[in-house]
């Protein structure tokens, strides 16, 4: 049967609408960032012929725990900035072969490019999620500008802060009520910082990379998106806050029991002081 044109998948259309929604933000300088979206075989199939395999591409861990599993994800050095104009030198279809070390490139990553140097930290953060939310597709990485600066003038404890950006918005506790999970400063595109960031993805679906940016998870790209630009839109308010002077008033723990209990969401527990 006669494939579909690729470009007019709908999980092309959302990446090339992600990629260049997060440059035109300014979070995702050159190269910075990056995104993977795990497919369905039954998506990929009216598009592709499965066994047509451009490119064997080794990796550097073991990504048994997916192998047959389908991503879209975006090529190492590649800018976002770029995606939509070029899609299928930026972007790249994989499938994790039976070894678990090898890669099934299906399309994209156009002259001999491979997937995002953060692959580590992208697939181990997926089985994290898929442990808890076996309905988890998306996994972001980007350098939202107010969070990273937050990474330097607020103290790097994770109660703390959480506490500081649900305070900044009324809606970020109802967005993220489980909080924001901080990592220590790690090199980027090791197995360390991947093993490090998916720990914590079993508890939160933010985890805050010091100095360097933020990854969000999500069951589609716009929750997975609209985590981060919550959480990216309160550092930006406390940014103005701590340059316009003392605060005077805030959102206080009961104001924010009050909105738990109209929204029917559960905070982390011990982050909020008990209620009265
Ligand atoms: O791919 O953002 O963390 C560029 C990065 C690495
Ligand atoms: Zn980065």
């Amino acid at each position: 049967m006669k494939k579909l044109d690729i470009l007019s998948a709908p999980y092309v259309e959302e990446m090339i609408e992600v990629t260049s929604n997060l440059y035109r933000l300014g979070w995702d300088e050159r190269n910075g960032g990056n995104v993977s979206y795990l497919l369905d075989e039954k998506e990929v199939e009216p598009f592709l012929d499965l066994n047509d395999v451009q490119r064997k591409i080794p990796m550097i861990f073991d990504a048994s725990g997916l192998k047959g599993r389908y991503f879209i994800v975006t090529g190492s050095g590649k800018y976002f900035k770029n995606v939509q104009k070029a899609p299928s030198e930026n972007m790249g279809i994989i499938r994790i072969a039976e070894d678990g070390k090898t890669l099934d490139l299906l399309w994209g990553l156009e002259n001999d490019a491979v997937p995002t140097s953060e692959l580590p930290s992208h697939f181990m953060s997926h089985l994290s999620r898929l442990s808890v939310n076996p309905k988890n597709r998306i996994i972001m990485h980007n350098h939202a500008s107010h969070l990273l600066a937050m990474t330097f003038t607020h103290e790097l404890d994770e109660r703390a802060f959480t506490r500081t950006l649900w305070q900044m918005c009324t809606e970020c506790l109802v967005v993220f009520p489980e909080g924001i999970s901080i990592i220590p400063w790690l090199v980027p595109g090791t197995n360390e910082i991947g093993i490090a960031t998916a720990e914590k993805m079993k508890e939160t679906r933010l985890v805050l990379w010091p100095q360097h940016g933020v990854y969000g998870a999500g069951e589609t790209m716009d929750e997975a998106f609209g985590l981060i630009e919550t959480a990216e839109k309160a550092a930006q308010v406390f940014t103005y806050v701590k340059a316009q002077g003392p605060i005077l008033q805030t959102l206080t723990d009961e104001n924010l029991w009050k909105l738990a209990h109209a929204f029917g969401i559960t905070p982390h527990p011990g982050y909020l002081e008990d209620e009265k």
